[in-house]
């Protein structure tokens, strides 16, 4: 099963601002040069009705909704991620095995609890429509199929608050019509050269021959797109595991072990990882410095905070005093590489889920 939660985005600031609904909603990345300068992240069904979406510059997209009453709201990520990681624990409960594959997606393998019967899984998919409706407010589109290349295919065909199966025997007659960039991974480049080729539907690709698409493409895409083209896909549902460490390593100009020497490489290492753990919507409660000196011999010294953070001035400042602590401590050592590492990583948000605590 692939579930796709609809224009995500603008859905979310639907539900924060209700008198936005039935208006063109738009929600941009600013890049603050000049007032209207920046893309649109994404917009609601309304606004792409007047051809704005994902890409267009802010200022064709005004021109586009002139005197439509939209709105237009700068992205918000904190509040997406935290909508999306509550939808992702609704989605965890209904799967054998689940794999977040972006902020607004992913695959539940089902197959276990259904005893492999398609009927049964498709009232989980109702259940989950359902369910995040109720609790989120938000709608999706989900795709069931025997695989997870055909479940992506079939979670976009109806959107938004769509449904689709393919049952094994289906596969094929579901994909022959469809236009070969459906396929996932065939972008504009792709579409190009296939077109050229006079291939436009995904049966014509499938009439296309294994050496021929392995000369145009390359021995990976093409021996992909010749799968693909037959609905094929074998990659199982990957349970992602959340890392319990970040660390960023490198080594110094000149061996030293004068602390102002390092300070430039400490900090840019502190800011990588802290960096990292924000991507990951993650806060650690401790930080270590490693040093490896001029021996190669490795020492670590370590800090628990007094409470969790992403907090780069923090992070910054712990492993500063960190290294000074290991330079005092050992007179001799002569330092050549050195590291930042944090860890007793959790979720940023989702903390004040109670299933989260249950968990851990
Ligand atoms: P999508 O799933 O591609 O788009 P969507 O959820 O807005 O709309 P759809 O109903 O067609 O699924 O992307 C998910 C979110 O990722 C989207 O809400 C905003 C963000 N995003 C960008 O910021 N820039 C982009 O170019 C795209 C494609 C998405
Ligand atoms: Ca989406």
């Amino acid at each position: 099963m692939h579930v796709d939660l609809d224009y995500f985005y603008a859905q979310c600031e639907e539900n924060k601002n209700p008198d936005v609904r039935g208006k063109p909603v738009v929600v941009c990345v600013y890049s603050g040069r000049t007032e209207d300068s920046g893309v649109v992240s994404t917009s609601n069904y309304l606004a792409r009705k007047y051809g704005v979406k994902a890409g267009l510059p802010i200022a064709r997209a005004k021109k586009f909704l002139e005197s439509s009453g939209a709105i237009f709201f700068p992205m918000n990520r904190p509040l997406y991620e935290q909508v999306s990681e509550r939808i992702m624990e609704i989605l965890r409960e209904h799967a054998d095995a689940f794999e977040k594959v972006g902020i607004d997606e992913a695959y539940l393998e089902v197959s276990t609890r259904t005893n492999f019967k398609f009927d049964l899984a498709e009232n989980i998919a109702d259940e989950i429509k359902q369910q995040i409706l109720t609790e989120e407010q938000i709608t999706c589109s989900i795709g069931i199929a025997p695989n997870k290349l055909v479940a992506k295919i079939a979670s976009d065909e109806r959107k938004p608050d769509g449904l689709t199966m393919v049952k094994p025997e289906e596969v094929h007659s579901f994909l022959s019509e469809l236009p070969a960039s459906r396929i996932p991974g065939v972008g504009k480049k792709v579409e190009d050269k296939l077109r050229q080729m006079q291939v436009r539907t995904i049966a014509e690709l499938s009439t296309i021959s294994p050496p021929i698409l392995v000369e145009t493409f390359g021995k990976n895409l093409g021996g992909y797109l010749f799968r693909a083209a037959r609905g094929e896909d074998d990659e199982p549902v990957k349970e992602r595991e959340q890392p319990t460490q970040i660390s960023r390593i490198a080594t110094l100009k000149r061996n030293t072990r004068d602390l102002s020497e390092m300070l430039a490489l400490l900090n840019e290492l502190a800011n990588a990882a802290t960096a990292k753990l924000k991507e990951r919507s993650m806060t650690c409660k401790s930080v270590a410095v490693i040093a490896i000196l001029n021996d190669l011999s490795i020492h670590t010294k370590s800090k628990t905070l007094e409470q969790p953070t992403a907090d780069e001035k923090t992070i910054v400042g712990t492993a500063q005093e960190l290294m000074e602590e290991f330079l005092e401590s050992m007179p001799s050592a002569i330092v050549r590489r050195i590291g930042v590492k944090v860890s007793t990583l959790s979720k940023l948000t989702g903390q004040t889920n109670i299933s989260s605590f249950l968990r851990v």
